[in-house]
């Protein structure tokens, strides 16, 4: 385990944060449609390869979690596979294991992540061709009668069992129980559903013997849902994230990367720089971004309707942003 270790702290390494460019094909046609992109794997390909090759991007970005089909393509005018181009520059290559949220028999409106059969022989290839690390989304959703407890430990012990396997295959895993932002709920209800989430998560690794320094968290922030009426200070917004963390997340993990959840990019950043400013010598983990939107939305807009270059410079810029909010200097 000790090179899991390692691998795991360079995910979170001081001022570095992760690049989530997992979409799957649904989600990325619809982030395409939304700037009149038509998407299939040849324009997917040259959108990623955007990406990935923006000068510098190594400064900021530790790692980048890609879907499989951007795992096996090339970047685009190269001989080289994504992963190696991604090693060659120092950053880590992470997949998106799970093969999505699907309904959850006999719970209206939950959602229960599947993937977990033949994980193990695809984690192996993964391994052989260079993936350094994983992910797994499990989503939570809170409306009036839910979520149901049956629904939050379905979900923690897939997550357990994804973990479980990773491990065994020398690739850290990413958990990461969302509990999604949807909904007109207040932010004590966001409170009161992510801490339930991580408690039960936690005890599922543990009940699995998850070596809780190999692996990297992935959370919501606490934040009220995208239709209440409240509008909370990031200064509340970061108390009560770092509370529900403290509470329940062990100090062995290295680091707790946040995902933006629907946040804009601003006021991501701006939330992680208010975490940073006030916690920054008083956490035992890293508190990090792991964000998809909230680095891409700006550099697809530019992709689609300006250049390349002026992509990477969105991309960078944003990047460099949440660079300085994880040490809490934006
Ligand atoms: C980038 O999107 C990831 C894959 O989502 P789908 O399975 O829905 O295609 C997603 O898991 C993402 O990594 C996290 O939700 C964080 O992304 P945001 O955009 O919330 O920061």
């Amino acid at each position: 385990m000790k090179n899991l270790k390692l691998i795991a702290k360079k995910m979170v390494s001081e001022g570095k944060g992760i690049l989530a460019a997992d979409e799957s094909t649904p989600t990325c046609t619809k982030r395409f449609e939304s700037v009149k992109v038509e998407s299939n794997a040849s324009s997917r390909n040259r959108y990623r390869s955007t990406l990935l090759t923006t000068k510098n991007l190594e400064q900021y970005i530790s790692g980048v979690i890609l879907f499989d089909e951007t795992f096996h393509q090339n970047i685009i005018g190269l001989t080289k596979t994504i992963p190696s181009y991604l090693k060659d520059k120092g950053v880590l290559t992470g997949i998106k294991v799970d093969t999505g949220a699907k309904p959850f028999a006999q719970h209206k409106n939950e959602k229960i992540t599947e993937g977990l059969d033949d994980l193990r022989e695809r984690l192996i290839t993964y391994k052989n061709k260079g993936a350094d690390f994983a992910k797994w989304r499990a989503v939570i959703t809170i409306d009036k009668e839910i979520p149901s407890e049956s629904c939050i430990y379905a979900n923690a012990h897939a997550l357990a069992r994804y973990a479980s396997l990773c491990q065994e295959n020398n690739i850290v895993p990413i958990v990461e129980p969302e509990v999604l932002m949807e909904g007109e709920h207040g932010i004590e209800q966001c409170y009161k559903v992510t801490s339930q989430t991580l408690k039960i998560v936690f005890e599922q690794l543990k009940l699995l013997k998850i070596d809780l320094e190999s692996m990297i968290l992935k959370p919501n922030m606490i934040l009220p849902g995208l239709h209440s009426t409240e509008n909370p200070s990031d200064k509340v917004i970061a108390e009560m994230t770092f509370t529900c963390l403290k509470d329940n997340v062990p100090e062995e993990v290295p680091g707790i990367a946040f995902l933006s959840g629907g946040q804009s990019s601003d006021l991501a950043a701006q939330r992680l720089n208010t975490l940073n400013r006030l916690y920054f010598n008083k956490k035992p983990w890293q508190l990090t971004f792991s964000y998809g939107r909230a680095l891409q939305q700006e550099a697809l807009i530019k992709w689609a309707n300006q250049s390349d270059e002026e992509s990477q410079n969105e991309l960078i810029n944003r990047a460099k942003m949440n660079h300085l909010a994880s040490i809490g200097k934006l």
